[in-house]
């Protein structure tokens, strides 16, 4: 298994309720090495094109409004494996699927405020790196 990259953001949410610092504990506790991280309002033609693949779904206009009220932490994390285990890390996406102990099982209880973002695959990790950091990276 290689060292990998992936894109995690604490959404609005998470911001909001100053859970930064746990989440970013939670990672580095784990091992993993922080590469790259900005507290940034997202513009909505970014947030449409992060979400593109939701376009279609009913949820979309709430989704796009939602991740554009207020800061996000975004990052960069890297190390062995670490799409694969941030998703763990991170809980379900639906609250009755979160497990307690994980981000998203410790802190939420809606599908829609559910506090993290994390790549779900290589392709995705790549594309949405690229869209927040650009070459902008250590
Ligand atoms: P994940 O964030 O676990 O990768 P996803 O890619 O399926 O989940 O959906 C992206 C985000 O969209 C999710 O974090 C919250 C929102 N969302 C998903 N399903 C939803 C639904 N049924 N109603 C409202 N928001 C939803
Ligand atoms: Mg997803």
């Amino acid at each position: 298994m290689a060292i990998e990259q992936t894109f995690l953001m604490v959404k609005p949410d998470g911001v909001e309720r100053q859970v930064v610092g746990d989440i970013v504990d939670r990672f580095e506790r784990r091992g993993f090495v922080l590469k790259g991280a900005k507290l940034m309002v997202i513009p909505t033609e970014l947030a449409e094109k992060h979400y593109a693949e939701h376009a279609e779904r009913p949820f979309f206009g709430e989704l796009v409004d939602f991740i554009t009220s207020g800061p996000v932490f975004a990052m960069v994390w890297e190390g062995e494996n670490v799409i694969k285990l941030a998703r763990t890390m991170m809980g379900a996406t639906k609250p009755e699927e979160s497990n307690p102990g994980t981000i998203r099982g410790d802190y939420a209880t809606t599908v829609s405020h559910n506090i993290i973002h994390g790549s779900d695959s290589l392709a995705s990790a790549e594309r949405e790196i690229g869209l927040f950091f650009g070459e902008d990276l250590v």
